[in-house]
């Protein structure tokens, strides 16, 4: 808690709302303190801004107090403290549970929402916002908690642009800034479609650890052999993208018939294992293969993905 009066020093507004703390620093408030909101308000106290934390749960603002955050007593009391509120709670319900009953104390504040939501959960906020006159920011962390503030931390912005380039003092303290859009859907889209080349590439890590693992190999060994492999096949991605990007799957690549994966299912069903995550990309290439395009290129499976559910 800050020393009695400290707060007396800030710059107050007739509202009664501190907008700089006693070094003339802007002041922001953080709701939710897990492990990214900690992260998150960290990366602003080490630059001096002026920090109010709350969380719904006690006793987690400790380290950050040390470092000059001040704890608000109530929700309430965190929402008044400052013109910029940081939100980085756990989903859309816990951001409706706390924040839409509270209209009239975020009304002409800004709001950046960095909660994980699906685009229609993001447009739904964002429509309570523009009708409350909350200036309202969305976005999606393509960073760890460890990585805030550090190379290779990006987050991705979509919703009233006037707010991102307003704020992109605090933004860019936490990882490189990219805007979107004024729909508050699209830095969700965006993390979303990031996130899904992950987890699929994970696993097919995994499978691939299982395979071997079948013969006693420790997941780690195996890591430390797929790792190169699989690093430097993502410098590929931009390649495959201008094939996607072309309209054409003849570019004298990697044909789908010379890609078909039936040896990797086969091999996993030998060894005892599950081929599903394999099996999922063969569908694919069989798809296309079936269809007639067995010369064409690889990349020709991006077509089983467009058009939905068939
Ligand atoms: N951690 C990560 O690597 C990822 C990176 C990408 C973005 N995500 C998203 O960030 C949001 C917060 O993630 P987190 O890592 O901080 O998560 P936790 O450590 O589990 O903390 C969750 C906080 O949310 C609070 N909370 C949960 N439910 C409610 C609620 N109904 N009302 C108010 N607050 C709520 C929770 O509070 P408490 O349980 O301590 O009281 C924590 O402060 C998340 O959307 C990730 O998907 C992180």
């Amino acid at each position: 808690m800050p020393a009695e009066g400290q707060l007396n020093t800030g710059v107050i507004t007739r509202e009664g709302e501190m907008t700089m703390n006693t070094t003339g620093a802007k002041q922001y408030a953080f709701l939710g303190l897990g492990n990214m909101g900690r992260a998150l308000a960290g990366a602003a106290l080490a630059e001096g801004r002026g920090v109010t934390v709350w969380n719904r749960t006690p006793g987690k603002s400790a380290e950050l107090e040390e470092r000059g955050a001040v704890a608000a007593e109530s929700l309430e009391d965190a929402l008044r403290s400052s013109p910029v509120v940081v939100a980085c709670l756990f989903d859309l319900a816990s951001v409706e549970e706390q924040l839409f009953g509270h209209a009239d104390l975020l009304r002409g504040r800004v709001l950046v929402n960095l909660t994980t939501t699906n685009p229609e959960e993001s447009r739904k906020i964002g429509r309570w916002a523009a009708e409350n006159g909350v200036r309202y920011l969305d976005g999606g962390i393509m960073a760890t908690p460890g990585m805030i503030g550090r190379e290779g931390s990006q987050i991705l912005y979509s919703g009233e642009e006037a707010v991102f380039e307003e704020e992109r003092d605090l933004l860019d303290l936490w990882g490189e800034s990219r805007y979107f859009g004024s729909d508050a859907g699209l830095a969700s889209l965006w993390d979303l479609a990031i996130l899904a080349g992950m987890y699929v590439m994970y696993a097919g890590f995994f499978q691939g650890a299982a395979m071997v693992g079948s013969e006693g190999v420790k997941a780690v060994d195996f890591a430390a052999i797929a790792q190169p492999f699989l690093r430097s096949m993502t410098e590929f991605l931009p390649v495959q993208a201008q094939v996607i990007d072309s309209g054409s799957y003849e570019h004298g690549g990697q044909s789908l018939e010379f890609s078909d994966l039936g040896k990797m299912v086969r091999a996993a069903d030998d060894q005892g294992v599950s081929p599903r995550a394999v099996q999922m990309v063969q569908d694919l290439l069989r798809e296309q293969i079936d269809a007639g395009f067995g010369h064409e290129d690889f990349e020709r499976i991006f077509e089983g993905f467009r058009g939905g559910n068939q």
